[in-house]
C-alpha cells in the first residue's frame, strides 16, 4: 500500500495506526515504512536537535528552544503550531507531511525533533557534529503521561488496560522502545558529542535556571527580562492555552483532547494517583535492575 494511502485509510477509518520493529524497537508501521530513507537523513552543520524519549517533556523544550531563538518574542512563536515549527524526523502525521518531506524543505538553521533512541539516530548528526538537546522525565511519570496519550491519540497504538499499559511499559513493548534504555543510551552518549542532557524534574524545579542553561549551549545571550518572559511564556498554563504549542490544531480523528488533553497536568508526582502500592514495589524492583550500574538518577517528587 501506498505511504499516502496508508495515512489517508487511518484518518478515515479513525483506526489506530499499525506498528513494527525497526532493528527490535516498536515503532508505527509508518515510520517503519520509510525507514531507509530516515536512517540516511542528511543533518547540517547548524541543525538543532530536540531528542526525549515520548512525553518527557519535547514540547516544552521546543518552545524554550523557539523563544529563545526569537528573542522572547512571543508573536514570532505563534507563527505557527509547534509541530509545523521543528520536523519530527521519523513522523509520519496521518494527513499532514512526513517530518522528513518537512525537515528537507525547512531553511537552515533548523531545529528538528526526534524520539529515536540513540542507535537508531541517522549517523549524519554524529558525522556532523549537531548540537543535540537531550530531555528525560522520571520514569513513573512518564508512564503515567504515555498511557493518556495513548489513549487520546488514533496515531499510536490503544494502550488496552491500565494494568496492561503498566506491564508493556516495563517491557519495552511501547513505540520507541524501553525507556531504561532509552535513558541510559543518550547518558552515555552525552561524554562523546555535543549533547546537553537535561531533566523535566529540575525545569519545572528551576525553570529560569535550565533555560539560561539552553541559551547558553546554543549560543545566545538575552538578557534577564527576556528570560523571565520566556519563563512565564513557557508555563504549564501559559502553554495549555496557546493554540500554537497545545496540539488541539490536530484533526480530532487523531488526538481527542476529550478523552485526555495533550496538556494533561505537567506535573512532577501525578503518578501516585496511580500506581498501586503493589504496582509501585514491582517498579521499583524491576528498577534497581534496570539502571542498575548507570550513574544517572532520577527524582519523581519534588
Ligand atoms: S510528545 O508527544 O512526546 O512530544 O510529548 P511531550 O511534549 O514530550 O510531553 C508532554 C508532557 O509534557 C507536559 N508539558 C509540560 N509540563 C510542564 N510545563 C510545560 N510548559 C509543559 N508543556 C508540556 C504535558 O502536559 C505532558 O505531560 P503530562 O504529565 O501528561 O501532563
Amino acid at each position: 500500500m501506498a505511504l499516502k494511502d496508508m495515512k489517508m485509510l487511518n484518518l478515515q477509518r479513525n483506526e489506530r495506526i499499525d506498528v513494527n520493529y525497526i532493528k527490535g524497537i516498536l515503532q508505527p508501521a509508518a515510520t517503519c515504512a520509510t525507514w531507509d530513507e530516515i536512517w540516511n537523513f542528511q543533518a547540517k552543520p547548524d541543525d538543532l536537535l530536540i531528542s526525549t524519549y515520548p512525553k518527557a517533556g519535547t514540547t516544552w523544550t521546543q518552545e524554550i528552544v523557539d523563544m529563545i531563538q526569537n528573542d522572547g518574542d512571543v508573536e514570532k512563536c505563534k507563527r505557527a503550531p509547534i509541530y509545523i515549527r521543528f520536523p519530527f524526523i521519523e513522523w509520519i502525521i496521518p494527513s499532514l507531511d512526513s517530518g522528513l518531506d518537512q525537515a528537507n524543505a525547512m531553511p537552515s538553521p533548523r531545529t528538528l525533533k526526534t524520539h529515536l533512541p540513540v542507535q537508531l539516530l541517522p549517523p549524519s548528526f554524529w558525522e556532523k557534529g549537531c548540537k543535540i538537546i537531550y530531555v528525560a522525565r522520571n520514569a513513573k511519570d512518564n508512564l503515567v503521561s504515555y498511557y493518556h496519550f495513548q489513549k487520546m491519540n488514533a496515531a499510536l497504538p490503544d494502550p488496552g488496560t491500565w494494568e496492561e499499559y503498566f506491564e508493556d511499559f516495563l517491557d519495552g513493548k511501547v513505540c520507541w522502545g524501553s525507556w531504561y534504555d532509552h535513558v541510559k543510551g543518550w547518558w552515555n552518549a552525552k561524554d562523546k558529542y555535543p549533547i546537553l542532557y537535561l531533566f523535566y524534574e529540575d525545569m519545572k524545579k528551576h525553570p529560569k535556571r535550565e533555560i539560561r542553561k539552553i541559551m547558553e549551549f546554543i549560543g545566545k545571550n538575552l538578557d534577564e527580562e527576556a528570560l523571565d518572559k520566556i519563563t512565564y511564556h513557557t508555563s504549564f498554563d501559559i502553554m495549555k492555552k496557546n493554540p500554537m504549542s497545545n496540539y488541539t490544531s490536530i484533526p480530532g480523528e487523531i488526538m481527542d483532547h476529550s478523552v485526555s488533553p495533550f496538556m494533561r497536568k505537567g506535573s512532577v508526582g501525578d503518578w501516585k494517583n496511580y500506581f498501586t502500592v503493589a504496582q509501585n514495589e514491582r517498579f521499583d524492583e524491576d528498577y534497581k535492575k534496570k539502571m542498575m550500574g548507570t550513574t544517572l538518577t532520577f527524582c519523581s517528587s519534588l
